[in-house]
């Protein structure tokens, strides 16, 4: 697949109303909410539709057998799984309330064989926090994971100086892509990737880089990586496994999360700050579909091109944006 050519369609001609020319009608809930329910829908359930400024991809990055999907296993609540099973590609959505908003995480976990290059450099743009897992008995492993970690930065960088015109004759503005790199398997003994030299190498790099050495078989610090993960991206710490109260969905539930307190719909209410802050709940939505490549790359375009709209716009988010000079640059 040719992606340059796929945003180049995506960036080309925009619709006063700031879609994309040929766009389909129901553009904006696909960016804004991928295939779950659309804001602005008249269900009973609007208090769970996530605004689009809450709304994240966490894409799990590694070589094969890191164990990528064993960790995604721990955050989604599930267990252990001694026997291996490739990935190819699995998607998975977490809708979160806390302190009265709606959040919703969805999770891409890859492939460490990567039988699909462009694939995976869609996943690199779509992608708005990443963790990158390596083994800590497996040098080769840590060092793909570095590779990674330069590839997602450079294809960001491209991807914003392609869309604006901006970067062949200036200096690259280094993207803000907050990440951790997990060195997971440290049950084992045999080790070839020592603690320090991992945290070296996070440390020498950016501010929203991170390192937590885990082990998913044993569930040690697993809730650390997806902590340090929202940390770094100034997201809500309610949102790692062990800092939300956890609800179990029923398939076809038309209402994933439970009411939120009556206080949070803008009335009255007596509760204490403390309860309040313990308030935050999260729920694996299950019959969840993986949003077409189409919808990928209609996404990718919204984070490559938009001026000021792209999700990451608020003070808060993961990624910034600002205007250059007629164009946009990540930072
Ligand atoms: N000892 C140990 N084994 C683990 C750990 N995490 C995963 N494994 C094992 O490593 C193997 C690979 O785990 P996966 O989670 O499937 O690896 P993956 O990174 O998703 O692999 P791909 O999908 O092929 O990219 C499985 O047999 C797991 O049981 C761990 O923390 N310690
Ligand atoms: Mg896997």
């Amino acid at each position: 697949m040719d992606l340059s050519a796929c945003t180049n369609w995506l960036c080309a001609k925009r619709q006063p109303n700031g879609m994309p020319a040929g766009a389909p009608q129901d553009y904006q809930s696909v960016v804004t909410s991928g295939p779950g329910p659309s804001p602005g829908s008249s269900s009973s359930c609007d208090d769970v539709v996530p605004p689009q400024k809450n709304c994240f991809r966490l894409v799990m990055l590694g070589s094969a057998r890191v164990g990528k999907t064993c960790l995604v296993a721990r955050f989604l609540g599930g267990k252990f799984q001694e026997s291996y099973t490739p990935t190819i590609e699995d998607f998975h959505r977490k809708l979160y309330r806390i302190r009265g908003e709606i959040y919703q995480l969805d999770i891409l976990d890859t492939s460490g064989n990567h039988p699909f290059p462009a694939m995976r450099r869609l996943s690199f743009l779509t992608g708005d926090l990443f963790v990158i897992v390596f083994s800590m008995d497996s040098r080769e492993t840590f060092e793909e994971a570095i590779r990674l970690r330069e590839q997602i930065i450079e294809t960001k960088i491209n991807a914003g100086a392609s869309s604006t015109g901006v970067g062949l004759t200036r200096k690259k503005t280094l993207p803000r892509v907050p990440m951790v790199l997990a060195g997971n398997k440290c049950d084992k003994e045999m080790r070839t990737v020592t603690v320090e030299e991992a945290q070296t190498f996070c440390d020498s790099q950016d501010s929203c880089c991170a390192f937590v050495e885990t082990s998913a078989k044993r569930n040690f610090k697993v809730d650390e990586v997806f902590y340090q993960l929202f940390l770094v991206a100034n997201l809500p710490l309610e949102m790692a496994p062990n800092h939300h109260k956890r609800v179990s969905a029923s398939f076809g539930a038309p209402c994933p999360l439970p009411p939120s307190a009556p206080g949070h719909h803008g009335k009255k209410y007596h509760l204490s700050v403390k309860r309040r802050l313990s308030d935050a709940c999260g729920v694996v939505t299950p019959n969840v579909r993986r949003p077409s490549i189409r919808t990928d790359l209609m996404i990718m375009r919204t984070k490559t091109c938009s001026l000021g709209e792209a999700p990451g716009s608020s003070s808060n988010s993961p990624i910034r944006w600002r205007r250059v000079d007629n164009g946009c640059i990540l930072q």
